[in-house]
């Protein structure tokens, strides 16, 4: 792997933001997050392998180290905290696309749960094909997702839930949804859930990448 997608997949794998933050104490002074991330742009690699090589794996390591107990919340936050980071240098890669809107795509983390990465993900690679982002954030209820519906007639709705616990807040949104706006099409994403969960609830789509979510986005809509 290149020099600087492994330095900074380092980075963020141990929570360097950038080149003043004094955590973790071992990268004290080196850069972090911030400024391999500028480094990678400007030596030309494609942001998509930024994403794919560095930043997602790097997550992936935090997430087998967070569930063998070598590392506890504080350090998941600080990770997460440098992933950010660097999602604001790429969201511009992402985003430049179409600007004439193809429809509007709600998105939100169900009720009881605060991840936001892969949703945000989500949103700018939706973003990037076209499409106006309704963001509701973390920790939404049903009745939030049915109020944007409600505001944005014919728009797309996207769930993520990330802990096996919230799966069931996302089943109970989408037999809210499908009791009150039967129509909606409904995708669905984040690590615990599949296919199977996706047909057993009443969802359309599940995806477990951005790219994926794109695909079905644009054979639905074509
Ligand atoms: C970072 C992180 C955190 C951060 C979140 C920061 C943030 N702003 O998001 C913090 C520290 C806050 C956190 C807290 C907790 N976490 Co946490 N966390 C993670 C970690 C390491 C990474 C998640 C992540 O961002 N992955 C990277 C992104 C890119 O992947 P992704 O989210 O899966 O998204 C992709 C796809 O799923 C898909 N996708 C996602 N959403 C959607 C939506 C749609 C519509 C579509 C189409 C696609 C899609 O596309 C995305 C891009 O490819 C995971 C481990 C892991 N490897 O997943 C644990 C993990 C999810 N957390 C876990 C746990 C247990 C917790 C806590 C309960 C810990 C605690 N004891 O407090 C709390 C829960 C807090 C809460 N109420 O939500 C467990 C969940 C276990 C389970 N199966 O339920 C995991 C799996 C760690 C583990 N191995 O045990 N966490």
């Amino acid at each position: 792997m290149d020099l600087l997608l492994e330095k900074l997949l380092e980075a963020v794998e141990f929570g360097k933001v950038d080149k003043n933050s004094p955590y973790p104490p071992q990268l004290k002074g080196q850069d972090g997050a911030h400024e391999h991330t500028i480094n990678a742009i400007n030596s030309g690699i494609d942001p998509k392998s930024i994403l794919e090589d560095a930043l997602i794996p790097a997550m992936g390591r935090v997430g087998k180290k967070f569930s063998e107990n070598k590392i506890f919340v504080p350090q998941m936050l600080m990770a997460a905290k440098a992933m950010g980071t660097s999602m604001v240098q790429l969201k511009p890669f992402f985003t430049t696309g179409e600007i004439k809107t193809k429809g509007t795509f709600i998105i939100g983390t169900v009720k009881g749960d605060l991840h936001d990465i892969g949703k945000n993900l989500v949103s700018m690679m939706i973003e990037g094909i076209g499409w106006t982002i309704v963001d509701l954030g973390v920790d939404v209820g049903s009745e939030r997702f049915i109020e944007a519906l409600k505001n944005n007639p014919g728009a797309v709705v996207g769930l993520s839930a990330l802990l096996t616990t919230t799966m069931v807040n996302m089943e109970e949104t989408v037999t809210e949804i499908r009791k009150q706006l039967p129509e909606t099409t409904i995708f669905i994403g984040g690590a615990p859930v599949n296919n199977d969960f996706c047909q057993k609830i009443g969802a359309d789509f599940y995806a477990p990448n951005p790219q994926k979510a794109v695909e079905n986005l644009k054979s639905f809509a074509s």
